[in-house]
C-alpha cells in the first residue's frame, strides 16, 4: 500500500505500536479517538493492554483514565477493562467487561452528556489530558490531519494533549477526504459566538483537522477495518413501534405542526427500534427528509440512496462491511449528502433548538408521569450511558422515547410508577411510544397524562396494577399535584429484584 502520510515531519516518525504505547505512563489521562465502533485507533490500545498486563505480571499497578467520544470498539473496551488498565471512564461505554467494572464499583464512570465533553475537559474538569491516541486517514503535505469515519472529540483531544500518538489507517477510503466539517471557532464564556448553522447540510468549519507537529511523539500505520454491528431484520414489536411512529408524524403533518413531506430534521438513536422507524420512512412516501442525528448506520445510506433522506449529519459513520462498500462504491454522490461533524456540534443544544429537531431514543422505562430512565437497570446497575439523548431530547422540537412495553421475556414492565433513576425528566418528555401505542404528553397535567400512559403505552399485563396504583395514590388526603404512594413508588422494582418479575 501506499503510504497516506504525505509529510516529512510526520514521516520521520513511524514507529511500532508498542513504541507508541511506551508513551503512556501509569496515572496518565488518555484521550482516544472513537465513536460508535467508528474511528476507534487499532493497533496502540492493544500494545498498551499488554504493557498493563506486564506491569501487573511484574507486582505493580498500572491504570489511566480514558477519555473517548462515546462507545468505541468493543474489542477495544475490554482488552483494557480485563487487564483492569481503566481507573476512570468518561462519557459513554457500551461493553459487557466494562460494564461489570463499573457496576462491582471496580472502575470509576462519569456518565454525562456528549455534547458536554469537549467544554468540560477545556475548562479542566478532567485534570491535564496527557495523551492523544486518534485515528486519521491521512496526513497532508502541510501537516493537516484527515479524519477517519468519526470525528467525536478529535479537535479538542488533538488541541488540549500534551503528547499525540497518531494512527494512519490507509482502510479508510480516502475518497471520503471531504466530507468533515471541522469546527474551530468554538471558545468557552464569555467568548462565545453563535454557529451558522440554519440548515442540516450548512458547513461552518474545515475538512481537515489542525495539529501542532511537535506534540506529535509517534505516528502508526494501520490498515484495520472498523467493527460495525450488523443490523437484523425489525422483529413484530419494533415495526409496531414504528408504525404509531409514522401514523404520528402523519398526524403531525395534517395538525400542521410538522412540514409536509419534509418533517424537521431526524435524530434516532441506534439499535432495532430506530432500524425501524428509519425503514418506515422509506415506505411514508416522504422525500427531502433530513436527519442531524450522532451516528449514520446502513440505513440511512438507503434512504438517501431512494431519495428519502436529502442531507444526514451526524458524527460517525458506523458502517457494516456491506455498508461501507456501499459507501465506497458510490462515495462522490454520499459525499453531497453527508456531513461529519465534532459532536460539540452534531449534539449542540443551540443548534438542536434551531433547526427543530424531531428526537426520538430508545429507553429502558418510564413512569407514569413520563420521566425516563435511559441508563439504570433497576436504579442501581449503569446499562451504557445517557450519551446524546439528553442534548436532543431537551432541545428538540419533539422529544419521543421509545421502548417495547415489557424486557425479559415480560418480567419487567417498562411503564412503571416511579422511574428509581432519572435522565429525561417529565419536562423533557412529550411522546412515549411501545408497541402497543403512542402516548401523546403535550398539554397534559400529571394526573392526565398518567392515565393515558398506561392506557396507550403499558403492557395490558401490568395495566390494571398501574391503575389500581394511581387510584389508590389520588385517594389519598393530600394527594398532590403529582399523585404518588411513597412507600410502594418503587415495589414493581423490588418485586422483580425478590422474585424475578415485576407481576405479583
Ligand atoms: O438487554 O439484550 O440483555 O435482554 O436492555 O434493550 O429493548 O434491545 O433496546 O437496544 O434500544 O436499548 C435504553 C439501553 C435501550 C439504549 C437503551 C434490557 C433489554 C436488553 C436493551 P438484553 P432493547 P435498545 C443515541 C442516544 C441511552 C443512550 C442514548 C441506551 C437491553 O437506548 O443506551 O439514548 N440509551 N443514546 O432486555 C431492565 C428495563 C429494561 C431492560 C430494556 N426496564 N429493565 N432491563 N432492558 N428495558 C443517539 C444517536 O443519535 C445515536
Amino acid at each position: 500500500t501506499v503510504s497516506r502520510i504525505h509529510n516529512r515531519q510526520f514521516a520521520a516518525k513511524v514507529t511500532t505500536a508498542a513504541d507508541a504505547a511506551a508513551a503512556i505512563n501509569p496515572g496518565d489521562t488518555v484521550a482516544i479517538s472513537g465513536f460508535a465502533s467508528a474511528g476507534t485507533p487499532k493497533s496502540v490500545i492493544p500494545a498498551l493492554a499488554d504493557r498493563i498486563r506486564g506491569a501487573r505480571a511484574a507486582g505493580g499497578n498500572f491504570t489511566i483514565n480514558l477519555l473517548t467520544g462515546a462507545s468505541v470498539s468493543a474489542e477495544t473496551e475490554r482488552v483494557l477493562a480485563e487487564v483492569d488498565g481503566i481507573a476512570l471512564r468518561m462519557p459513554y461505554q457500551s461493553e459487557p467487561t466494562a460494564r461489570r467494572r463499573i457496576n462491582e464499583g471496580r472502575m470509576d464512570y462519569v456518565d454525562i452528556h456528549l455534547s458536554h465533553v469537549a467544554q468540560q475537559v477545556w475548562e479542566g474538569y478532567y485534570g491535564k489530558v496527557d495523551v492523544a491516541i486518534v485515528e486519521v486517514s491521512g496526513i497532508t503535505d502541510t501537516g493537516e490531519l484527515i479524519p477517519s469515519a468519526s470525528i467525536g472529540n478529535n479537535k479538542t483531544w488533538l488541541d488540549v494533549a500534551d503528547r499525540i500518538v497518531l494512527e494512519v489507517n490507509s482502510w479508510v477510503p480516502e475518497a471520503m477526504t471531504g466530507m468533515h466539517d471541522v469546527y474551530y471557532g468554538t471558545a468557552l464564556p464569555p467568548h462565545r459566538r453563535p454557529l451558522e448553522i440554519t440548515r442540516v447540510a450548512d458547513r461552518i468549519g474545515q475538512p481537515t483537522f489542525r495539529v501542532d507537529p511537535s506534540k506529535v511523539v509517534a505516528v502508526v500505520e494501520t490498515n484495520a477495518a472498523d467493527s460495525a454491528s450488523e443490523l437484523t431484520e425489525p422483529d413484530e414489536v419494533s415495526l409496531a413501534i414504528a408504525g404509531h411512529v409514522l401514523d404520528f408524524f402523519a398526524h403531525e403533518v395534517t395538525a400542521g405542526r410538522l412540514p409536509a413531506g419534509s418533517l424537521l430534521p431526524l435524530q434516532a438513536g441506534i439499535g432495532n427500534v430506530a432500524n425501524a422507524v428509519l425503514g418506515g420512512l422509506d415506505r411514508g412516501g416522504y422525500k427531502d427528509l433530513t436527519c442531524y442525528s450522532e451516528v449514520i448506520q446502513d440505513s440511512m445510506l438507503r434512504l438517501i440512496k431512494d431519495g428519502a433522506v436529502a442531507h444526514a449529519s451526524a458524527t460517525s459513520l458506523a458502517l457494516s462491511a456491506k455498508g461501507l462498500a456501499e459507501l465506497t462504491e458510490n462515495i462522490d454522490f454520499y459525499r453531497k449528502h453527508i456531513t461529519l461533524r465534532p459532536q460539540e456540534i452534531s449534539n449542540h443544544p443551540e443548534v438542536v433548538r434551531r433547526l427543530g429537531i424531531i428526537a426520538m431514543n430508545g429507553m429502558l422505562e418510564a413512569d407514569v408521569y413520563g420521566n425516563v430512565n435511559s441508563t439504570h437497570v433497576m436504579g442501581t446497575k449503569i446499562m451504557n450511558g445517557i450519551g446524546g439523548s439528553g442534548d436532543f431530547a431537551r432541545n428538540g422540537y419533539l422529544s419521543m422515547f421509545l421502548s417495547p412495553s415489557t424486557a425479559k421475556g415480560g418480567a419487567i414492565s417498562s411503564i412503571v410508577p416511579m422511574v428509581p433513576h432519572v435522565d429525561h425528566t417529565e419536562h423533557d418528555v412529550q411522546v412515549l411510544v411501545t408497541e402497543q401505542g403512542l402516548a401523546d404528553l403535550r398539554g397534559l397535567s400529571p394526573r392526565k397524562r398518567a392515565r393515558v400512559v398506561v392506557d396507550r403505552c403499558a403492557h395490558p399485563e401490568f395495566r390494571p396494577l398501574l391503575h389500581d396504583y394511581l387510584s389508590r395514590a389520588e385517594a389519598e388526603p393530600g394527594a398532590g399535584h403529582t399523585p404518588h404512594l411513597l412507600g410502594e413508588a418503587f415495589s414493581f422494582h423490588e418485586r422483580f429484584n425478590t422474585t424475578g418479575s415485576m407481576l405479583p
